[in-house]
């Protein structure tokens, strides 16, 4: 045995290799499952005891000779390989793409900062609701078309859990925890159950607003959302509030702006009215402010709600709402934010 281990020693440090396939055939004869060394320490079980001292500690070198004698190889090949790959190091790399700010963002930006520069504050929350705080809170009826599933996605195994179609539910939230005065503007994700389409997608982006205090007007909602108009359009931009019904305000409104694009004068983007929709709002319903815990006989407000693709489509003249959401590279480059 001791002879058979002194023949296999000296054939290891006698071995050179010419190339990794080399190396690789030193791994198997020597250090695989069907190596020599594995061999070696099957018939050592044959060894007699008193033998066992000597050779076992022989056995054990053999093996770190193998294993020394294996590194130094990879090694040495992994190396010269390397040196006689045929790359030019002075070639200059691929240029990096740089990414830009998306085009809702740098809008939804503009958006919260006009209104924190009057004194809201911003509040988010989660995407994926339950019925209360996304339609019965805000007082949607049993029977509304909204709860129907043609219009919102629900989770298959229990419908009373559903993704929010407006981010009125963080609203919700937001009045059940706290007492007025409550001023914040709610961006945020959400969805419904729509086929996509040039002027339509099943997910887009909304901030609502929502300013609850004693002796809110429907005089404080029309100066604020003028104002936002003034500072989002350009300091000529009139509003107009038309008459609308939404189940969480009464009495509620549509608002329109002067065309941006014609002043009023009537284009393609105003259809020749002079006038484009930008928004919904109205003054919070009393039952929605009893179903949030606030009391509505010495609290009132007012809301609105605006979707971010439609005000950034209006501003940048964009005409397909799903280029939103490909993350093409040469659309969104074209939007800088100015900070
Ligand atoms: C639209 C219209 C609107 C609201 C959203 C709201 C929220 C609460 C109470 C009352 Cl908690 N109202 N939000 C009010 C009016 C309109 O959104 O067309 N959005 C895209």
């Amino acid at each position: 045995m001791l002879q058979k281990i002194e023949t296999l020693s000296a054939a290891i440090a006698a071995f050179t290799a010419q190339s990794s396939s080399d190396v690789e055939q030193f791994r198997l004869a020597y250090l695989s499952k069907k190596g020599e060394l594995n061999n070696l320490f099957a018939e050592f079980k044959n060894v007699p005891n008193e033998q066992k001292k000597e050779i076992g500690a022989r056995i054990n070198i053999l093996k770190q000779e193998a294993q020394a004698k294996f590194d130094e190889l990879t090694a040495a090949f992994s190396s010269a390989e390397n040196q006689t790959l045929d790359i030019d190091l002075s070639l200059p790399g691929n240029p990096l793409q740089l990414g830009s700010r998306h085009p809702l963002s740098i809008i939804k930006k503009q958006i919260i900062d006009i209104f924190s520069r009057i004194g809201f504050t911003v509040a988010e929350g989660q995407e994926i609701e339950d019925d209360w705080h996304v339609f019965s809170a805000l007082n949607f009826p049993e029977e509304h078309p909204a709860r129907d599933m043609q219009d919102t996605f629900f989770i298959e195994k229990n419908p009373d859990i559903l993704l929010r179609t407006h981010t009125s539910s963080v609203q919700v939230r937001v009045m059940e925890k706290t007492q007025p005065p409550i001023r914040a503007v709610f961006p945020g994700r959400v969805f419904r159950n729509e086929a996509i389409s040039a002027r339509a997608h099943c997910i887009f982006h909304q901030v609502e607003g929502l300013y609850i205090d004693k002796d809110v007007s429907f005089a404080d909602l029309k100066q604020t959302l003028l104002f936002f108009a003034k500072e989002m359009f350009g300091a000529d931009t009139q509003i107009r509030l038309r008459p609308s019904y939404f189940p969480f305000t009464e009495p509620s409104a549509e608002m329109d702006i002067s065309c941006s694009l014609c002043g009023g004068k009537g284009c393609g983007v105003c259809k020749h009215s002079g006038w484009v929709e930008i928004l919904g709002c109205g003054m919070v319903d009393p039952n929605v402010l009893t179903n949030c815990g606030i009391d509505s006989k010495v609290y009132s407000g007012f809301a609105f709600g605006m979707g971010v693709e439609r005000i950034a489509m209006l501003k940048y003249q964009i005409k397909d709402i799903r280029l939103f959401f490909e993350n093409d590279l040469r659309f969104i480059k074209q939007f800088q934010a100015a900070n």
